[in-house]
């Protein structure tokens, strides 16, 4: 069986029916799919959702497939703590795709104004979104300049029912390929990409170099080629075992407002100027499943954070070998990250934390020893409480660019713009306790004794 989002989904109905929720009853897109997701997270509960019935279509939808690593650790048949490793591995062993005559996304081909969002359930997320949203799709997009493709995802607000925005950040490749064409006048093709395996929408995290297909990383992961087809009406190869494609072009020359949007930061991003994508044919399967992401639960975290932690590990292992592990928490909104080195000299924690807020746009790095746990945040916060002095285990770098989404951003004392609020400050926190022998040990019982019980002799 092909390694599609359908394979993907079978697996998790096989392997951990427990992680999968069909819901029968109909749901509206606007708000109410949204409000289910919200509600079952505020009870911890992040399965995988099916939505059968949505209310206006027929297309059912699909949700949570990145909620935890534990999600991704499934979809890559691996353990949670083997993830980042996993995903390091496939950047570097890329096998690029595998070009096909025809797949199953070829199974309805609309062009024109047949082609129309309006038959795709986008859906309503937050009370003041700007209205639906596309959150979901990889926008794979050629580079007119080098001729290369590139993959990410890059959120789309609904304009008309063949327009869409794209929504760019300034430091993406997409933006730089994007505004390279305005340059020099030429139209960029693109085609978006709904619902895959799980591997296509981690391999578009990557952080490659400009130029590297994030496909062949979607290959890596899979540990075979991933097939793909050429698109109707621009020069683009998407995947051919993909539910739904969106084929069209991105202007080079008009914009239109995104936002208010609830994005990652868990507040609403403001509106600002987003790039247009004009839908020349949507392609798609018989019976397609449209895959959304709640960009304010987890899921959205947890697939950003994976593309971070990918590359930071390596980067900071090659500067520093003591680290042993990292994690960017959910809990940071992707602006933490948590590392744990093995200690051996004074300086290594304050050298890390430097090292790591170097590595990326990091807001705050916290460094600990390796006998705390890094995906416990409770854990992390006990490290800092108890083995850290803030006038020495903390240092602080103004001035600094992390993100245009920061709400308590500042703008830099030249600019006359004061809305202009791109500066942030960042913390580095060494929480690794000094190498002094005389440092107390963690008190517990026999390690040997509570570790090894047999707890269902005492359950019962
Ligand atoms: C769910 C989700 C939504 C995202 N939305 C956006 C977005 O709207 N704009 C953006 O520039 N990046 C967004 N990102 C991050 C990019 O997809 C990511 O930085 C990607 O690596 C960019 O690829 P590129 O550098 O090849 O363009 C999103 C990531 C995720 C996981
Ligand atoms: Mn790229």
């Amino acid at each position: 069986m092909k390694k599609d989002l359908r394979y993907f989904l079978k697996q998790i109905e096989e392997r951990t029916p427990e992680l999968i929720l069909h819901i029968k009853k109909e749901v509206s897109p606007k708000w109410e799919l949204s409000s289910v997701q919200k509600r079952l997270e505020a009870d911890n509960r992040l399965p995988i959702m099916v939505f059968e019935k949505v209310l206006g279509h027929t297309m059912p939808i699909v949700t949570n497939l990145f909620a935890s690593k534990r999600h991704l650790a499934l979809a890559l048949e691996t353990s949670p703590e083997q993830v980042i490793a996993k995903f390091a591995e496939a950047q570097k062993n890329r096998i690029p795709p595998r070009r096909v005559d025809t797949g199953p996304v070829k199974d309805v081909v609309l062009r024109g104004d047949a082609a129309d969002l309006r038959s795709l359930p986008l859906v309503t997320h937050c009370e003041k979104d700007a209205g639906a949203y596309l959150s979901s799709g990889v926008t794979i997009l050629r580079d007119p300049v080098s001729g290369h493709l590139n993959a990410g995802i890059y959120r789309n607000r609904y304009l008309a029912p063949t327009r869409l925005t794209l929504n760019l950040a300034p430091l993406c490749h997409a933006a730089e390929i994007v505004q390279r064409a305005e340059n020099s006048q030429q139209p960029v093709e693109a085609a978006i990409v709904i619902g895959h395996h799980p591997a296509m929408g981690m391999a578009s995290q990557q952080r490659g170099r400009i130029g590297e297909f994030e496909l062949e990383t979607m290959g890596g992961l899979l540990g075979e080629p991933v097939d793909v087809v050429p698109c109707e009406t621009v020069d683009v190869v998407v995947p051919a075992d993909s539910e739904i494609v969106i084929e069209g072009r991105v202007r080079t020359d008009s914009w239109e407002d995104d936002g208010p949007f609830g994005d990652y930061w868990l507040y609403y991003a403001p509106p600002k100027k987003a790039r247009v994508f004009e839908v020349t044919a949507i392609t798609h399967r018989r019976d397609a499943i449209f895959h959304d992401v709640f960009n304010v639960g987890p899921e959205h975290l947890v697939l950003f954070a994976l593309g971070m932690e990918g590359v930071v590990l390596s980067q900071l292992q090659t500067i520093i070998p003591q680290v042993a592990a990292i994690n960017v928490p959910v809990s940071g909104s992707g602006n933490l990250v948590y590392i744990q080195i093995r200690k051996d000299m004074e300086g290594l924690g304050i050298n890390t934390a430097l090292a790591a807020l170097g590595a990326y746009r990091f807001k705050c790095a916290i460094v600990v020893n390796e006998d705390v746990d890094i995906f416990d945040d409770a854990k992390v916060l006990w490290a800092v409480m108890t083995r850290t002095q803030a006038d020495r285990s903390f240092f602080v770098v103004p001035g600094s660019y992390i993100s245009r989404v920061d709400p308590t951003g500042y703008a830099p004392w030249h600019s006359a713009d004061k809305d202009d609020r791109i500066l942030s400050t960042r913390l580095g926190i060494d929480a690794t306790k000094p190498l002094d022998p005389s440092f107390p040990e963690v008190a517990e019982p026999p390690r040997w004794m509570w570790t090894q019980l047999d707890l269902n002799a005492y359950l019962k």
